[in-house]
């Protein structure tokens, strides 16, 4: 049985292709579907991008966004809540092509890859599809957790959801929906009256077929940037607020064979006409024999080619990010380095499981920079028990490195359901001391809590500092070759 795919890619956010569609556009091309994807892009939408160019209105949008004076912390949680009707409100462009095409073909099949806040974009494409009885089979990275599957599974049209990586049975489950037959045998099939348990993940990467983008608008973009990723998952794995760990696909971590790497960076830029590629590992050091192979070939595969990826700074040695290895990889074409600072101050690094020292991601910066890389980090404020000492800290590190840091992306902690802080706080509230989770939304994987701890006035006056730092870091112009990377992670 084979026949005709449809895939929707929600993804309306990217300014490069979107990798999930093409690992699963691949085998099933291959297996001999005719298959066409739907790319937002294609139809209209902008290729926004993941982090905003620094204006004084962003500061500002920043300040409110992060403000925790009593009044704000009141008002916080009915803004959210406004803010992501709006932001999650479907893209109608997306939903008029997809009813264009339905008048004009008629796909045995609908795939739909969504993350959480595609909820109203996937009810709408649900009902279309079962007005004109078409299967819809739905998946994406956030599909892991049973609550959330449960939250999602009644919605009108969507003959299931496929929790886990479907890269090797995207095929058999694709003709077993198409000949109306039995889903019951594979593992990960969630529908409205019945279930099997979320797939375990995948345990050989060697099998991957090569990413298929040959269906993305790729003169749209702004710039040809390749994604690729080495591994699935993170080695270090124990940091209490990431929910990437919890993901279909960032679950254990799994290493691609150095060769099959190699290769496709030989291909995909030879096919997609560009030297330019993006990581998406989570940790692109969690397999340091595949990090050096990188440093030492990524040239002789991709000649005058760049790359930019994230890396997670260990305490217990240097993992590959020692001054000398990062020179090697800026000569091997890496121009952007990201990693999760989340804060300065030690205690609170320690707290949240990070694996790291203070001053080990101080020297990391400072030898990142010296190398020549554009230096990005993520951050988080409000992380549970932060009190304004950690705030100094915090701010002492942005100032010691006011001019070695490219670009920062701060973010409120968020308690997110199946992650560790959910089961450590589940299991002992009180080790969170001062936080209060006021209900689990598993629909959208999130929580509204009350943290009053950080509407104290010392507290916020640092946190205003931070920001106003922040804003200054984010102002500076890009080391020159890292300019065409500007916002993509
Ligand atoms: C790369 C990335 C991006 C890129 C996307 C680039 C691109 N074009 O692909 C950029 C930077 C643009 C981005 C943006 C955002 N992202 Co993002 N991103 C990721 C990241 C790091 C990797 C995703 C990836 O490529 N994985 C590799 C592929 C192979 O795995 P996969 O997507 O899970 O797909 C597999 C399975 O899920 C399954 N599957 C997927 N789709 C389907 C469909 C069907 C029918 C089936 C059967 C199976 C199936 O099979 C696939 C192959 O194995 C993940 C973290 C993670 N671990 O997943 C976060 C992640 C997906 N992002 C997330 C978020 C929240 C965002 C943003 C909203 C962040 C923001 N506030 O700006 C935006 C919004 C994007 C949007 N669509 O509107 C969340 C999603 C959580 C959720 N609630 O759904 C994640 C999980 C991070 C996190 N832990 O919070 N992101």
């Amino acid at each position: 049985m084979m026949g005709n795919v449809l895939i929707v890619d929600l993804n309306n956010f990217a300014r490069y292709p979107t990798l999930a569609i093409a690992y699963l556009v691949a085998p099933l091309r291959t297996a001999g579907f005719h298959v066409d994807v739907l790319s937002p892009l294609l139809i209209g939408a902008p290729a926004a991008t993941h982090e905003i160019p620094e204006t004084k209105v962003e500061h500002f949008k920043r300040h409110i966004n992060f403000s925790t004076h009593p009044v704000m912390q009141l008002l916080h949680e009915p803004l959210r809540k406004l803010y992501q009707t709006w932001q999650t409100r479907p893209h109608q462009p997306t939903l008029t092509a997809v009813s264009e095409y339905l008048s004009q073909h008629k796909p045995n099949l609908i795939l739909l890859s969504a993350y959480l806040n595609h909820y109203p974009a996937v009810k709408a494409l649900g009902e279309l599809a079962a007005g004109q009885g078409i299967p819809v089979l739905l998946g994406g990275p956030a599909f892991s957790q049973p609550e959330t599957l449960q939250a999602w599974v009644n919605l009108t049209g969507i003959s299931a959801i496929f929790a886990g990586e479907a890269d090797a049975v995207i095929v058999d489950l694709a003709n077993t929906l198409i000949a109306k037959q039995d889903l019951k045998r594979f593992e990960g099939v969630y529908t409205a009256h019945w279930q099997t348990k979320v797939a375990e993940p995948l345990s050989d990467l060697s099998q991957l077929p090569l990413p298929d983008f040959s269906d993305f608008p790729w003169d749209a973009y702004p710039h040809r940037i390749i994604p690729i990723m080495t591994g699935r998952g993170c080695a270090w794995n124990v940091c209490t607020f990431c929910s990437d760990v919890t993901t279909s696909n960032g679950r254990s971590f799994r290493s691609r064979p150095v060769e099959k790497v190699l290769e496709e960076l030989k291909v995909q830029s030879e096919r997609y006409q560009s030297r330019d590629f993006i990581f998406l590992d989570l940790k692109l050091n969690s397999n340091l024999a595949l990090w050096y192979a990188l440093i030492e070939n990524f040239q002789r595969c991709v000649p005058e080619g760049r790359w930019i990826a994230t890396v997670h700074v260990d305490g217990q040695g240097e993992n590959g990010l020692d001054l000398i290895s990062l020179k090697h990889a800026k000569t091997a074409g890496l121009t952007r380095i990201s990693f999760g600072l989340e804060s300065g101050s030690q205690r609170l690094i320690k707290r949240m499981g990070k694996g790291t020292e203070r001053e080990r991601n101080s020297q990391f910066v400072r030898d990142a920079f010296q190398a020549g890389l554009s230096v990005r980090c993520s951050m988080m404020l409000g992380y549970p028990g932060e009190t304004e000492a950690d705030l100094q800290a915090t701010k002492s590190f942005l100032l010691e490195h006011l001019n070695e840091l490219d670009r920062i992306r701060p973010a409120r902690f968020k308690a997110i359901p199946g992650t560790r802080f959910a089961r450590l706080y589940e299991h002992r509230p009180a080790r969170f001391k001062g936080l209060s989770v006021v209900q689990w939304d598993y629909q959208y994987a999130r929580a509204h809590y009350h943290y009053p701890a950080a509407s104290s006035s010392h507290y916020r006056r640092v946190k205003r500092e931070i920001l106003d730092l922040i804003h200054t870091i984010n102002s500076k112009p890009l080391r020159d070759e890292a300019r065409q990377f500007d916002g993509l992670m």
